[in-house]
């Protein structure tokens, strides 16, 4: 008897149908499925055809930019395009945002925030890596002036952590929801994500060697908790969060603000807000828990004045959150 799985455009075809919605957002979905399939065919063959070194150019955030991050870009802005259902994307590996269709267009609805392959320290090693997305709805009640969406205006958030074939994805107000891929590169068997409550298997992941940089009461937080949590870093967010999605505990990456070189500082965090924090924060929330920046303020609150502005990230399970929180409240 051969077993049939429910497939993920199953699963999103009841979902808009059960909400009355269009088929639109199925047709962007399937342009991000294939995107992410191909990147994963690119980065699995990547050492045999040298796709895994450095590109030789340097992005907008200063970093070296990998071949890889270049493929990953092309990929996925090709079917986007050929979507048509995208008005402008923000991309990690793109200066200015990339315009795709006027907002008059019928079919053109959406805002596609993203990061073709994160976790750029693991890309020479064929190490999991992450293509993480939010996706945004444009005014349909009147003139659209395309500014920059916080994270609680998305419709959509998610992640695939190649080469895996794991795709978790949060639908706004429907739950947290992760798929697995199939021998017929299909991703199937949707189950609901939910943070686990009970505290035993919780962990804790960042890097323990920025430690020392981070503000003396997150050191101070960190020392009074590590001791009740395991500690597991893979040193790629879509990795790091796809453990804490399942296990519960929390992500975090603080400000570095006592870098014993004062240039290494980073007061405003290292992870970029529109494509890696809100799309993690988004996630968490509709799997029940939260995420908060370096004042304790809701990451899904800010609203975004530059693409590219990055934010300190504290994310996972609300009780833990919600805990560290407090003190990045208090007064320094
Ligand atoms: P990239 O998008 O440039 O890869 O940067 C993001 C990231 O790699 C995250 O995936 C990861 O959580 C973090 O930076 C790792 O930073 P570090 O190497 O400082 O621990």
């Amino acid at each position: 008897m051969i077993r049939f799985e429910q497939t993920f455009m199953d699963f999103l075809l009841h979902h808009q149908e059960k909400h009355n919605r269009t088929h639109h957002f199925l047709i962007l979905m399937d342009a991000v499925i294939s995107a992410a399939k191909r990147i994963q065919h690119y980065y699995l063959t990547g050492a045999l055809q040298g796709n895994l070194g450095p590109a030789g150019s340097v992005n907008v955030q200063g970093e070296n930019v990998m071949r890889m991050d270049q493929i990953a870009q092309e990929i996925t802005i090709h079917y986007l395009k050929a979507s048509g259902r995208v008005i402008h994307a923000v991309s990690e590996e793109s200066k200015e945002i990339v315009q795709l269709n006027p907002p008059t267009t019928e079919r053109a609805r959406y805002f596609f925030y993203f990061d073709p392959l994160d976790g750029s320290s693991n890309i020479p090693h064929g190490l999991p890596v992450g293509f993480m997305f939010g996706i945004a709805k444009k005014s349909l009640d009147g003139p659209e002036d395309c500014h920059l969406r916080s994270g609680k205006d998305y419709i959509a958030a998610g992640m695939f952590v190649i080469p895996t074939g794991t795709f978790t994805l949060g639908l706004r107000d429907a739950g947290t929801w992760r798929f697995h891929i199939d021998e017929t590169m299909t991703f199937v068997r949707p189950r609901r994500i939910i943070l686990p409550r009970e505290s035993d298997g919780w962990e804790l992941s960042f890097n323990a060697a920025n430690r020392g940089t981070f503000s003396e009461r997150v050191q101070r937080w960190i020392a009074e908790n590590e001791g009740r949590y395991a500690f597991r870093y893979l040193g790629a967010l879509a990795g790091d969060f796809h453990r804490i999605l399942a296990n519960g505990g929390m992500f975090l990456y603080p400000a570095i603000v006592n870098h014993p070189n004062p240039k290494k500082n980073r007061p405003q965090g290292k992870l970029r807000l529109m494509y890696e924090g809100s799309v993690v924060a988004f996630m968490c929330r509709e799997a029940g828990g939260m995420a908060v920046d370096e004042s304790g303020r809701p990451i899904l609150d800010i609203q975004p004045e530059d693409h590219h502005q990055r934010t300190a990230l504290y994310a996972g399970s609300r009780d833990l959150v919600q805990d560290i929180a407090k003190v990045l409240k208090q007064q320094p």
